[in-house]
């Protein structure tokens, strides 16, 4: 099986447009080091949020590196540093960067695989900025989180900042006031996905919420329930809906909270009668995934099982055989006794993997066009390179580093978090 991104470099620029999503996947990420306007977010032409870091240049000799030297660099620097270092690869990274890791998983399965190598002073994470952040807050406080490329962010965790979800907040208090019902639960419970920063995970664990999973969110959503009258839930609108809606809760009593509007341009009733409270957030790759994909699935692959991720649209995953996490759709797989055709809605990398791994069945990515999660596919290796060797060296690059003043708060939400086990575990 042809990598993702050896696939993307063989089509001719002239090209690219059509079968990739963007055509600018086919340069190298330090191409964009400078540009402006870019950095986290998950396209290429994403505004910069205030505040973010900058990546900066990649130093020459990494960008004019073989890869194949690149690959040797990596694998002494690793050899050098041995059980000081342990690299997470995230299920969505390409996989020129997942051959170096030393776990591969989703972002919470990683952070966990972090603390059972006690001797590493450094996580190097193969994966988004949010996902280090996390390492970094359930770390111990003498390891050290580097993140590769710092302009890998994800634009679905920058569609909810701190200051807006602030201000909802306090609309919504100025309608549900703060005391609670006769059963003891207050009016909302904060819930983010993992798939935030760590002020609003913060925000959460100050304010009685929670993060969740997209493996857990239905036990999440259940301890909210108990706690609460209702729920907020930032930012994957998507994952709130699909989840809330398979729980009973009718859709008509989960209004999108519009940030640029007044009461999230809602009446006061809707917002009191509201039992889910979503945000207007999606993933970008998710949400390519369409209905007329899974029904040419069907038609061109009698007896297809079709698995999606819950980060896609509603009428996607009602018509889909099946969704769930990478963890679920990775296990579903490695379950199957007999050749089976499965058609996937997630990332590309983590489904040609999945085809590469289980060549008994026969596994395609729904969405025809190529498209990576550009922000995961920025660690290219010429900057795990450069960071394994700056550690080498004796410096530490990239880090980063959570305000402890956050990273109290936000560990009281993650905690929650772990506490609330999936319903298949
Ligand atoms: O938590 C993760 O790693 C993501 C982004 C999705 C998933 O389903 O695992």
């Amino acid at each position: 099986m042809t990598s993702v991104a050896t696939l993307i470099a063989s089509i001719p620029s002239s090209v690219a447009s059509e079968q990739t999503c963007s055509p600018a996947l086919a340069a190298g990420p330090w191409t964009f080091d400078q540009a402006p306007g870019y950095g986290p977010g998950a396209s290429l032409g994403d505004v910069l949020p205030t505040g973010s870091p900058r990546q900066g240049s990649l130093p020459e000799e990494y960008r004019n590196e073989t890869n194949e030297r690149l690959h040797e660099r990596i694998r002494a620097a690793k050899a050098t540093l041995g059980d000081r270092v342990v690299i997470l690869g995230h299920f969505y990274q390409r996989d020129e960067i997942v051959e170096h890791a030393d776990f591969l998983g989703d972002s919470f399965q990683l952070a966990n695989a972090a603390l059972t190598r006690p001797d590493a002073e450094t996580i190097v994470f193969c994966g988004v900025h949010f996902m280090a952040e996390t390492a970094d807050i359930l770390a111990r406080d003498d390891q050290r989180v580097v993140l590769p490329n710092l302009a890998a962010g994800c634009s679905m965790a920058d569609m909810a900042d701190i200051d807006s979800v602030t201000e909802c907040w306090e609309e919504l208090a100025s309608i549900y006031g703060t005391e609670p019902d006769a059963d003891g639960r207050v009016p909302v419970i904060p819930v983010t996905y993992m798939n935030s920063s760590a002020a609003l995970k913060a925000f959460c664990g100050a304010h009685g919420g929670i993060v969740c999973t997209s493996s857990n969110a239905e036990t999440v959503l259940e301890w909210a329930f108990e706690r609460g009258q209702r729920v907020l839930f930032f930012p994957d609108q998507h994952l709130g809906r699909n989840t809330a809606k398979a729980m009973g809760v009718p859709l008509e009593l989960m209004p999108m909270w519009n940030p640029r509007k007044a009461l999230g341009g809602h009446d006061e009733q809707t917002l009191l009668d509201a039992r889910v409270l979503l945000w207007h957030g999606f993933c970008s790759v998710h949400k390519r995934f369409t209905v007329d994909q899974i029904d040419r699935a069907r038609l061109e692959h009698p007896g297809v099982r079709v698995i999606v991720h819950p980060e896609c649209p509603m009428p996607v995953v009602d018509a889909a055989d099946e969704y769930g996490s990478t963890d679920y759709i990775r296990k579903a797989v490695a379950a199957a006794d007999e050749p089976t055709t499965f058609a996937i809605g997630t990332e590309i990398n983590m489904v040609n993997r999945l085809a590469a791994e289980f060549p008994q069945h026969t596994i395609f990515c729904l969405d025809p066009v190529i498209c990576p999660c550009s922000t995961m596919y920025r660690i290219h290796p010429g900057y795990l390179a450069w960071v394994l060797e700056e550690l080498v060296a004796g410096n530490t690059v990239n880090r980063i580093e959570v305000d402890d003043r956050v990273a109290v708060d936000a560990r009281v939400a993650l905690e929650r978090m772990l506490a609330a086990k999936p319903k298949a575990d």
